[in-house]
């Protein structure tokens, strides 16, 4: 019974809005910067960085709600925005290299 309910939550979240997407959303760390530099996600989601520079990362809420260790090549930080908002991070070596997650309801 709560898995069908999950089940259908998930399609109707799919189904609310193309641009809300329910799945992982990773965001890629390369060539000193975030891309895609803006995401859009519902809340609930995972949001996976993936740092594919050869020079350390990390990925630093503003607010301080998340925030990674330095990330070495092909390191991952994982965070999940359960709360609506909007949150800005940037890299604490680099941090001119900027980013922003969009949590909103569909
Ligand atoms: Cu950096």
């Amino acid at each position: 019974m709560k898995s069908f309910r999950k089940g259908w939550l998930a399609g109707a979240w799919l189904a609310a809005s193309a641009m809300a997407y329910a799945g992982p959303q990773q965001v890629d760390i390369s060539k000193f910067a975030f891309t895609p530099k803006e995401v859009t996600v519902v809340p609930g989601t995972k949001v996976v960085w993936v740092n594919h520079d050869e020079i350390p990362h990390t990925v630093s809420g503003r607010d301080k709600t998340f925030v990674s260790k330095a990330m070495d090549t092909d390191d991952r930080y994982e965070h999940v925005f359960d709360k609506e908002g909007d949150y800005a991070y940037f890299c604490a070596v680099h941090p001119y290299m900027t980013g922003v997650v969009h949590v909103r309801k569909p």
